[in-house]
């Protein structure tokens, strides 16, 4: 996959920080150019395999155990586990690494990329339920591809709607970031952004500010029952169909909009 959602994300987070964060985080990933969150909101992607990186493999979700469509939502000592960790406790701790002024800059710098690159993933509804390993086992049909779930929200719908993302997933996404950006200053989205979407948002309160995002997410899915229970080949079914009557792709722009806040806290 490109990392084109992280890639976006990256671009609108960096539309919205103050001036002084963009320079704390230009001087600190070594990157004075508009790519600098960016040009690592893949990285920890890469690394999640890696003998040294699969420690991180389960930080980019966490799997709630509540139970769709009647009881949802997120809680973090029944659904974070213990010694692999998920998307809550990887925000906590990396963000307190960032803010840690006895750690090396090197470490500072680390951690920084894990954060610019969870802050997307938990705001993909699929991280955030246990539902065939995020979507991954829920097979479905989208343009007449057969094709996974998961891979339809992070890439196919993202494709669709933007046009050639594997060729230049840069430029594609810098172009829709700043579309989505306007939406978000000015245009649909500029009354709900500015009433609510940094609600919650505490930089000295990463668990709750993190699980805040996560339940809004996992409400999306849990209550989209139909497809919780389309999990096998046989059943595949039209995702288009399943979905006409929800925005998804307002959710999903405005859950991906959601993320930019975490990074308006830091000066
Ligand atoms: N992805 C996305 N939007 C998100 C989160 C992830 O498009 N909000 C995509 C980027 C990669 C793939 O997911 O193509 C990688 O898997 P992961 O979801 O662990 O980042
Ligand atoms: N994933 C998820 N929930 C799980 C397992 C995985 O959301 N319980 C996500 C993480 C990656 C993608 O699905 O974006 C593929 O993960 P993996 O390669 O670990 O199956
Ligand atoms: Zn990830």
């Amino acid at each position: 996959t490109t990392g084109f959602g992280h890639i976006t994300v990256a671009y609108i987070a960096s539309n919205f920080v103050s001036d002084s964060t963009t320079s704390y985080l230009q001087t600190l990933l070594r990157n004075d150019t508009g790519d600098y969150l960016a040009g690592v909101a893949t990285w920890a992607d890469s690394i999640r395999y890696t003998k040294w990186g699969r420690f991180t493999s389960g930080f980019h979700f966490i799997d709630a155990h509540d139970n769709p469509p009647t009881y949802c939502g997120v809680d973090y000592d029944r659904d974070c586990k213990k010694e692999a960790g998920c998307v809550v406790s990887a925000l906590q701790n990396y963000t307190s690494q960032l803010l840690d002024t006895e750690l090396p800059l090197w470490r500072r710098a680390q951690a920084a990329k894990f954060v610019i690159h969870f802050v997307g993933d938990i705001h993909q509804p699929l991280h955030t339920e246990d539902v065939a390993r995020g979507g991954n086992g829920i097979h479905v049909t989208f343009e007449g591809k057969e094709l996974n779930l998961h891979h339809v929200w992070d890439t196919s719908i993202a494709e669709k709607l933007v046009g050639g993302i594997r060729r230049k997933p840069y430029p594609f996404a810098k172009k829709w970031a700043d579309e989505l950006t306007e939406e978000i200053k000015s245009g649909k989205y500029a009354a709900e952004s500015k009433s609510g979407w940094l609600r919650g948002t505490n930089i000295t309160d990463p668990i709750a500010t993190a699980l805040g995002w996560a339940v809004e997410g996992n409400a999306l899915v849990c209550t989209t029952g139909k497809f919780l229970k389309a999990r096998k080949p046989s059943r595949a079914r039209s995702w288009e169909r399943t979905t006409t009557k929800r925005p998804l792709l307002s959710s999903r722009s405005r859950l991906q909009r959601l993320a930019s806040g975490w990074l308006l806290g830091w000066t």
